[in-house]
């Protein structure tokens, strides 16, 4: 009787897989492995589906490790590739993992409502969900269905797709042993994007509302002038964003206007309020020159500090702009000359061997 229960469990399974992978494609060379891309929509607890592509390494026999990355800006592809694999991904590619990518709720193909930098979950409602729910649902949805898997996953991301690796953080879901935020913000009010110790950073807060809340996919605000300074100065009033532009159709800008101080609308969005005890290995990176967030993963590695017990909290920080780890060879600057490609060696020595180490248990990490 229950193995009858079982094999029709299987056939049910087999039978929504092959209703849910709506293109398993192109063999596709990435380096000197071969991946197979599989695209799906991956069923959250509350029903919404989110947009997912994996690439599977053909040539690799053992089972091995997922590698997440989850973003709201779209996928870059290059002949079919998301453009990762052969550019900041290189490294990790070689290797071989199962790369997962994934788009946000709300945001390109997946479905449901985007809420830019949605705020954690009521845990004692269980109809709630957040994006750390939504990473645990993936990553359960991963280990039951795809095949030849070592059982676990990491993360990672940079800026947005960083917070959403802290976010994965807050439940996180028990195959999930190594996160790399990078740039992620921390405190939007204090010192990451939008407002530094609660001046308003108008020009980015302002494009970036516009950027993300306009549409579904990346909506660029189109400045009228090539001055933006020009443009701010003539807008006048802050109020005149909504009168003219924005017709308080953006839930984030109206937000900035309606909480000029630090209330509990920005406490709510600090990460630091959310994570307690977190038991998973962390490679937080943070940039001298970011312009954006350098204030994020120096608090965020803090608070990760304070419960550390394990000696599994880590902090790299380099001399790079916004990101300029991840594909700049970082031996420069501007005009600014360094001896050693930084971003290069950040990749290969310090990346590459820490997910190898913790998700392949390769190599050492001391
Ligand atoms: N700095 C950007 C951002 C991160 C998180 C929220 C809002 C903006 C980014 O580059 O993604």
């Amino acid at each position: 009787m229950q193995r009858d229960k079982q094999k029709h469990n299987t056939f049910f399974r087999q039978l929504i897989l092959g209703l849910v992978v709506f293109l398993t494609s192109q063999i596709l060379l990435a380096n000197s492995i071969t991946y197979e891309k599989k695209e799906v929509m991956i069923e959250m607890r509350d029903g919404v589906k989110l947009h997912t592509e994996i690439y599977m390494p053909q040539q690799i026999d053992e089972p091995l490790p997922f590698l997440i990355t989850r973003t709201p800006y779209g996928m870059g592809h290059k002949d079919g590739v998301h453009s990762s694999l052969t550019s900041s991904y290189v490294d990790l590619a070689d290797e071989g993992y199962i790369f997962v990518f994934q788009d946000i709720r709300g945001r390109y193909k997946s479905e449901g409502e985007f809420v830019m930098m949605r705020p954690c979950r009521n845990r004692h409602d269980s109809k709630t969900i957040d994006e750390s729910t939504d990473t645990y649902d993936t990553i359960e949805w991963l280990i039951k269905n795809i095949q030849n898997h070592n059982g676990k996953a990491g993360i990672l991301g940079i800026s947005y797709g960083g917070w959403l690796a802290v976010m994965a953080l807050v439940e996180p879901h028990p195959a999930l042993v190594a996160a790399s935020p990078q740039a992620s913000p921390a405190d939007m009010y204090l010192g990451d994007d939008f407002l530094h110790n609660g001046a308003l950073r108008l020009s980015p807060a302002f494009g970036y509302a516009a950027l993300m809340e306009s549409a579904k996919t990346n909506a660029p605000f189109k400045y009228d002038q090539y001055d933006t300074y020009e443009f701010f100065l003539e807008l006048g009033a802050l109020s005149n964003a909504n009168k003219e532009y924005f017709k308080d159709e953006l839930p984030s800008w109206n937000n900035f206007m309606q909480h000029p101080n630090y209330d509990a609308y920005w406490k709510k969005l600090n990460v630091d309020h959310n994570l307690y005890n977190v038991p998973v290995p962390v490679l937080n990176v943070a940039g001298w020159w970011d312009a954006e967030d350098f204030y994020g993963p120096l608090k965020i590695y803090e608070k990760l500090e304070s419960f550390d017990v394990n000696d599994q909290n880590f902090l790299v920080v380099g001399p790079w702009r916004h990101g300029g780890w991840s594909r700049d060879d970082g031996d420069q600057l501007g005009a600014i000359r360094f001896e050693n490609k930084t971003g290069e060696y950040f990749r290969k020595e310090i990346q590459a061997r820490w997910f190898a180490y913790h998700l392949k248990g390769k190599g050492d990490w001391s």
